[in-house]
């Protein structure tokens, strides 16, 4: 989406339009980093959109007095914060600049008098002014049928973030491997050590940072030994060095760290939160991490969760660990991003009573009001992991007293590793606008991300991130537009799914309407369609273990993972109701609670998330459950290969290396389809014996 800095895309199949007479002209007087970096932004960008070299004016010349700025010659772009720049300031009037504060800006485009001004009460608010500037350039050309689909809005522009943390979470390891990568291998590391390309790095920063992203983690949640290290002088010369790249784009930077660095390098006897030791190791280790990185965000921690190690281990709680961290960062004004992910990975698949969906709340909720000011806990989108469809955690909603962060999942696990098209965002936008009831209607999960319903401190989203050395950054092209989208949503959940796939396929492939219009179709569609010919109804899994790539009904139907369909000749789901099952259901407010409680008022596509039923039971939709499977299924496949047709029809209108690759992948999406469509359909056809109605062929 920044194509245009390659002379690439962007204004394609669209009259380019005559530089802006502000274009020439930078002016600015303040010496910043982040402001230096805006500059050179806006001048690349202008240079490249419309062939010229602006002009840039340093220093006091720009703080430019009223009289000058009402001179003929004074074209051009002023930019900067309200305290380093009177002209910016001027330009705006009291209740303007009052509208926005911190991150937020300001733009003013006076066409008559040929000026924009972009203003903010910070550095940062002036860069994110700036690429807002250049989005609405790119977006501001005639289109192939004369529209235009940004004309005007320059005009006036006030931009506020609704979440004060933007984070992206890297599951990268030093060895290079990324924890679910599907874009090849890190751009941080390589073979044990830090890379020496920053240039990799510095240009994601430009592309989190274009987006509205404020934060990254660059290490893996699971921290191995030689990522413990990071913290320690061995790496932290190179952690200092990534960060001051991130530093230049407004993006502060954070460690994944281990819970038992001080045994393992430390050289302590244990990792007690409440040893004395243990504590005095944290503040020491933590302030050298500050003596190298005085803007450190802090710890993010993934502890008693899946093999790692916590405090349970010493019979102290999660609040004990996370607050022993906090008051290590506290001087600092760090923060420690304490996972929610905890759940019993070693359980028996015959044991009925457990279940995993549960554990988040049983752990967490107890422990409400206990947290230290700077310890937020970062909660999973759903209560089980990332799956195509599951219910929302009943967490949210659930902590008044504690701050949180919604982590979602970018980099596609379970939605078809970046090889299938899975646009996300409208995924998102139903867990954002889901009503918790916390504090009657109008408790959306959005309201409690973003801090508003509980007035908390700190919150935010956190996404794990989908990006490797790929040429194009994320394996599949079009898989951009999640990691686009989930900048923007972070920045405004309010947006749409349909905005953002609009904004995000004309910024990246140009303005031909017909290139639009089947690009923007696909990633509409594409999460329905993954769904249909996946796991059906919200009972989720059915992957092959471990890569989890691929159909394979029963691959964790008799494993410890605590992720079970329970599907057998006469029903299938999971029964996590309190009348007669888990008892999960009750950890929703009322209004929710009742509403899965009971399988009449139970949406359709979370029925087996919440109960077992017969394959007969009748669905809202009219149509049996078993029905619905086969349907779904036939029809999942045929849309997959809908998709690789619609993309053919491009061919000759987009670049051909990304024609090729999309061609070939939409090609493996629709045979791996039918791969998913016939082996469900089999197996619930040879499980119930109940045949398809339309008589299509089941193997
Ligand atoms: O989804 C699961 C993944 C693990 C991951 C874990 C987590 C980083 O399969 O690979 O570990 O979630 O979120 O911690």
């Amino acid at each position: 989406w920044l194509g245009y800095l390659q002379g690439q895309s962007g204004v394609k199949g669209a009259a380019r339009k005559a530089a802006p007479v502000w274009s020439h002209n930078v002016s600015v007087a303040e010496d910043q980093e982040m402001i230096s970096t805006a500059i050179a932004e806006l001048t690349q960008g202008l240079e490249k959109l419309f062939d010229i070299k602006p002009k840039v004016s340093h220093s006091a010349a720009s703080q430019a007095s009223e009289s000058d700025l009402t001179g003929q010659e004074a074209h051009g772009v002023w930019l900067g914060t309200w305290t380093g720049s009177e002209a910016v300031a001027q330009a705006f009037s009291d209740i303007e600049r009052s509208a926005v504060h911190d991150e937020g800006y300001l733009i003013r485009e006076d066409k008559e008098q040929g000026r924009l001004f972009i203003g903010s009460e910070t550095p940062q608010g002036v860069l994110y002014g700036t690429f807002h500037l250049l989005r609405e350039l790119v977006l501001d050309q005639e289109s192939s049928n004369g529209v235009h689909p940004a004309e005007g809005r320059l005009s006036y522009i006030a931009e506020q973030p609704v979440n004060a943390l933007r984070m992206i979470n890297q599951w990268d390891n030093v060895d290079g491997s990324i924890e679910r990568g599907y874009a090849g291998k890190s751009i941080f590391y390589e073979n044990g050590e830090f890379t020496r390309d920053l240039g990799r790095i510095r240009d994601y920063a430009r592309l989190l940072a274009s987006t509205g992203l404020n934060a990254i983690s660059i290490n893996n949640v699971n921290v191995h030994q030689c990522e413990s290290l990071f913290l320690t002088e061995r790496f932290l010369g190179d952690v200092a060095k990534v960060a001051a790249e991130f530093r230049a784009y407004g993006i502060r930077l954070f460690l994944s760290a281990n819970y038992a660095s001080p045994i393992e390098i430390g050289g302590l006897l244990t990792a007690d939160p409440l040893d004395e030791q243990v504590r005095e190791w944290w503040n020491i280790q933590t302030a050298k991490v500050y003596a190298a990185i005085p803007d450190f965000g802090g710890y993010l921690i993934k502890a008693d969760s899946e093999n790692r190690p916590g405090p349970f281990t010493y019979n102290r709680d999660h609040a004990d660990g996370a607050n022993m961290l906090a008051e290590a960062l506290r001087p600092f004004g760090g923060l420690v991003i304490w996972r929610c992910f905890v759940y019993n990975c070693k359980q028996d698949w015959r044991d009925r009573s457990t279940d995993r969906a549960r554990a988040a709340y049983d752990h967490f909720k107890p422990l409400d009001g206990r947290f230290a000011d700077n310890v937020i806990l970062q909660i999973k989108n759903g209560p089980m992991d990332f799956q195509v469809r599951e219910a929302v955690s009943p967490l949210f909603g659930a902590m008044e007293q504690t701050n949180q962060v919604l982590e979602f999942q970018i980099t596609q696990e379970y939605t078809g590793q970046q090889r299938h098209l899975c646009y996300l965002i409208p995924q998102w936008k139903e867990v954002l606008d889901f009503d918790t009831f916390a504090k009657g209607p109008g408790s959306e999960i959005k309201r409690i991300a973003d801090g508003s319903l509980y007035n908390r401190p700190y919150s935010g989203f956190a996404a794990v991130s989908n990006i490797g050395a790929d040429a194009c950054w994320t394996g599949h092209p079009l898989a951009q537009a999640n990691l686009y989208g989930y900048g923007r949503l972070a920045w405004n959940p309010e947006l749409s799914s349909e905005e953002i796939a609009e904004e995000w396929v004309r910024l990246t492939f140009g303005h031909d309407e017909e290139v639009v219009r089947l690009i923007y179709g696909m990633l509409l569609n594409s999460l329905e369609i993954y769904e249909n010919y996946t796991a059906p109804l919200g009972v989720g899994w059915m992957v092959n273990p471990e890569h989890h790539y691929g159909p394979n009904v029963d691959g964790y139907e008799y494993s410890k993972w605590g992720t079970y369909h329970f599907a057998d000749c006469d029903g299938i789901g999971v029964d996590r109701t309190v009348s007669s099952g888990t008892g999960y259901t009750s950890q929703y407010h009322r209004e929710n609670a009742e509403r899965y409680e009971s399988v009449d008022s139970c949406p359709d596509e979370l029925l087996l998330f919440f109960h077992h039923v017969p394959y007969t039971h009748v669905l809202h939709s009219g149509k049996t459950v078993i029905q619905h499977i086969y349907d779904t299924h036939f029809a999942g496949a045929e849309q997959a290969a809908s998709l690789a047709e619609n993309w053919r029809q491009l061919e000759g209108k987009i670049d051909p290396t990304v024609f090729d690759k999309v061609a070939k992948l939409q090609a493996g999406q629709a045979e791996h389809a039918k791969e998913w469509r016939d082996m469900i359909n089999t197996y619930f056809y040879r499980k119930s014996g109940i045949a398809e109605e339309q008589g299509r062929t089941i193997y």
